[in-house]
């Protein structure tokens, strides 16, 4: 395969003449951002020959393709990325240098596109990245936000979300593709209509409609030509207030339209496994979704005239079940448009749609009450009611006289749409994100499910690419790998294991250990630019960025550094190995107690940080408006990754394996993927605590665990629990974090006291803590299980993750792009 040549001269013509025609400017007149646009259009330039071959490609080897249907995409910044997969970004990097330009200023100009919340948004833009790379034929679907996830803003300790406007400059890697717009249609009534064969046609009427406009983001691959497509929806109104003859002349439902079209992808709902139920979100959903599946068809239909074997040729995947009605539109078109019958219809959608599931939480379950779903989506609601009636029948038959059976699986009951039933009784496949949390469905959430379709259920365990989170964001360890064991890494994650025979290597721990020390060097830079707090970059940089949950336990963490400091007060001698801790953590806007503990851990940081009698030996930091582009940073420089959730709530995680690559030790529970990852390193490698996902589970089953003998017989913790009312942390309003206190304590409160069992586990995880701090004392014997950890994070790359759905679920046939 040709490589592509750079030549840098041409390079910076192009970015000037960029310049000239975007902004009627010189080079040394234009500012970063317009730099930033100038070279971005100049990299452009570079993708749109493999982006037009790699469509080439596709009509001539007519591969089948998945369509990763998914209402986030976390991308985080596309320049450094494209042009590392290009692989000109050294050459760039210099190029730039000798005209006076600098590379990270110019990426630090690009705005982060925010369209996700957190690990599931990022996981489908690992996929991307990852399919375009293994050289597969995908397209991701989803929606073009206006506003993606808020701009967190620390104001006073709190937490203060602002507008993220990411579009306000203009975005260099998008394209509008206006000729592949949609009409989606909303609301109305459904007719029936007996034709002259005598067949009954349904037929949607008084309805409100939308226009569907894709823009195309490319997704380039690494070395291979291959540019994958991201098409992101914008609604607009249809022209010219196009109403069907019913409304003629009603201007009242134009306008209503024009402001459907407005709202309608106005903002990404901020909820990490959390769903608010607004019928806002439902349209998004349909409407993301209807447009998809009419592109995907569309697509398929000028290529083969077949219906009947479609899925052959398309997959759709169901990134949760956010976009689950996917199943009953390709229904409805199936039925309505291609005339099909409900057995050809059903025959083809069950061997087209897949679903995987990210959470066991119960409030992430997506139901929706009939009321709003059948108004909103009236034929829609028809079609699900009649899979719905299919199913209990086929329940029923297979478990006759259990009516538990129907009552804890029918698609539609107690009044509402249940999505996971949807998609589980009409996907080929279901799969977990982990072994774990796969088992724990098959199990507990969904075991009714599997005892009905055990052939359904696989893992597929989560993954990470190293292109971002290596070669990207550590540059310094990623060079250094491949300066020891060569650079297979980048397209094959296993071959780093090669690495492990570096661990006892006394002159590669030090190299190492100098490479983590730089990293921490640049991040001490941006957390003094950013927060005003020296921190120092010889202590344990010990980790925790993620979505604020309570079940994630940030709370954990922080009532464990109010602990340590109660002791280093009390004994100002005792054995201490300085440590830095930080924090990052959006936390949905409505949710308060996730509020409230950013707010704790800020002041805590204030009380600790400005202590002169602990000389330093602990800082608190709090990262405000954690989002990839510093994630990036913050990996390369930790020495602790804390995974601390309750055992068996984190479906998989993927943090833990961004950390595990950049060389940090996993202070973690055996939850979700942690358990992967220690069967991989091996236990000495990491520090593991707490209760098992079993004893989890049986506590909760049983009901038997009371917080408040904790809080009686250890004084430590009861200690710091009276820190949390008594106003040391909150002198002027002692009674800030009450409601903290209370969820720990308070039965009446929450329905449980302590639902997440912080303080069942809080003396496991001190004495891990302590080992981390002994552990470290010993600087070979990190060093040694921080290469450990790199060597074995192979498995965690999506590649793998990818590899395996391609075997397993999807089958799709490599293509190869010749330029
Ligand atoms: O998906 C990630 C996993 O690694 C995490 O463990 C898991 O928590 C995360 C509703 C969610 N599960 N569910 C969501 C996000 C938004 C929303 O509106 C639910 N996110 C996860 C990738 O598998």
């Amino acid at each position: 395969m040709k490589e592509n040549v750079f030549n840098k001269e041409a390079f910076i013509e192009d970015v000037k003449e960029n310049v000239k025609n975007l902004y009627r400017k010189t080079l040394d007149e234009a500012s970063q951002q317009e730099i930033f646009q100038a070279v971005s259009y100049t990299v452009k330039d570079v993708i749109i020959d493999d982006w037009l071959a790699t469509q080439k490609a596709f009509d001539k080897q007519d591969p089948k393709m998945v369509y990763y249907m998914s209402m986030e995409f976390l991308m985080g910044r596309a320049l450094g990325n494209n042009m590392i997969n290009l692989k000109m970004y050294k050459e760039v990097k210099e190029a730039l240098e000798e005209i006076g330009l600098n590379l990270d200023e110019i990426e630090d100009q690009e705005p982060d596109p925010a369209l996700g919340n957190g690990g599931l948004g990022r996981l489908a833009a690992c996929f991307m990245e990852s399919l375009a790379t293994l050289g597969y034929a995908a397209y991701g679907c989803g929606i073009r936000y206006r506003y993606g996830m808020f701009k967190q803003k620390i104001k006073d300790g709190f937490q203060v979300e602002v507008p993220d406007n990411w579009l306000k400059n203009g975005y260099p890697f998008e394209l509008r593709r206006p000729e592949y717009s949609y009409e989606v249609k909303f609301g109305g009534y459904v007719r029936a209509e007996v034709t002259e064969e005598g067949k009954t046609r349904f037929i949607q009427e008084n309805y409100q409609s939308v226009l569907a406009v894709p823009y195309d983001m490319p997704i380039v691959g690494y070395g291979n030509h291959v540019v994958d497509t991201l098409m992101i929806w914008d609604a607009e109104p249809m022209e010219c207030f196009e109403l069907d003859s019913f409304d003629k002349g009603d201007y009242h439902k134009a306008v209503e339209q024009e402001n459907l079209a407005r709202n309608l992808v106005e903002v990404l709902y901020p909820n990490d496994n959390h769903i608010a139920g607004k019928e806002l979100r439902l349209k998004q959903q349909y409407f993301f979704v209807s447009a998809s599946v009419q592109r995907a068809l569309a697509r398929y239909k000028k290529h083969h005239d077949d219906i009947h074997k479609l899925p052959e040729k398309v997959t759709f995947q169901l990134n949760d079940t956010h976009p689950t009605v996917a199943v009953a539109e390709l229904m409805r078109i199936l039925l309505d448009e291609e005339g099909l019958s409900w057995d050809e219809a059903w025959e083809i959608t069950t061997k087209t749609c897949a679903y995987t599931n990210h959470t066991i939480m119960a409030e992430a379950l997506e139901k929706w009450p009939i009321e709003i779903f059948s108004r909103l989506l009236p034929r829609i609601y028809q079609i699900v009611e009649e899979i719905n009636r299919r199913f209990i029948l086929q329940i029923q038959a297979e478990f006759p006289g259990d009516n538990g059976k129907v009552a804890r699986m029918a698609i539609v009951y107690d009044g509402q749409v249940k999505m996971a039933h949807l998609a589980i009784a009409a996907g080929y496949s279901v799969n977990g994100v982990a072994k774990l949390h796969t088992e724990i469905l098959k199990n507990e959430q969904l075991h009714d499910f599997y005892e009905l379709f055990p052939q359904k259920f696989n893992n597929k365990t989560n993954g990470i690419t190293q292109r971002r989170f290596l070669m990207h964001g550590d540059p310094l360890l990623a060079d250094w790998v491949s300066e020891h064991i060569g650079n297979d890494w980048i397209t094959n994650l296993a071959h780093i294991e090669k690495l492990a025979i570096y661990a006892t290597d006394k002159k590669a721990q030090q190299e190492f250990m100098n490479i983590k020390y730089q990293n921490k060097l640049r991040l001490a830079k941006y957390i003094k630019e950013h927060n005003g707090i020296e921190v120092d970059p010889r202590s344990i940089f010990d980790v925790q960025v993620k979505r604020l949950h309570e079940y994630k336990r940030q709370l954990l963490n922080i009532l464990h550094v109010m602990y340590l400091y109660n002791e280093l007060k009390e004994h100002p001698d005792m054995d201490f190995y300085p440590r830095t801790f930080i924090f990052g953590a959006k936390a949905a806007a409505g949710y308060k107690n996730a509020k409230l503990t950013i707010k704790l851990i800020n002041n805590v940081a204030d009380v600790i940080n400005n202590d002169r009698s602990i000389n330093g030996k602990i800082k608190v930091v709090f990262i405000e408006d954690y989002r990839v582009s510093i994630a990036e940073w913050i990996f390369a420089a930790a020495d602790v990754s804390e995974q601390i959730s309750t055992a068996s709530k984190e479906a998989s995680g993927t943090g833990n394996m961004k950390f595990m690559l950049n060389g940090a030790l996993t202070l973690g529970t055996m939850d979700g993927a942690n358990v992967e990852i220690v069967e991989e390193v091996g236990k000495e490698n990491a520090f593991i605590f707490g209760m098992s996902s079993d004893e989890v589970i049986a506590h909760e089953r049983n009901r038997d665990y009371d917080p408040m003998q904790i809080f009686n017989s250890d004084q430590d913790i009861r200690k710091v629990l009276m820190q949390l009312i008594n106003g040391f942390y909150s002198p002027n309003d002692p009674e800030l974090f009450r409601d903290l206190y209370n969820s720990l304590l308070n039965t009446q409160c929450t329905q449980f006291a302590d639902t997440y069992f912080i303080l069942k586990d809080f003396r496991s995880y001190a004495e891990a803590q302590k080992r981390v701090m002994e552990a470290y004392k010993d600087e070979e014997g990190w060093a040694k299980s921080a290469i450990l950890n790199i060597a074995h994070a192979g498995k965690f790359s999506s590649d793998r993750t990818i590899q395996e759905y391609v075997d397993d679920i999807w089958h799709l046939d490599k293509i190869t792009v010749e330029v």
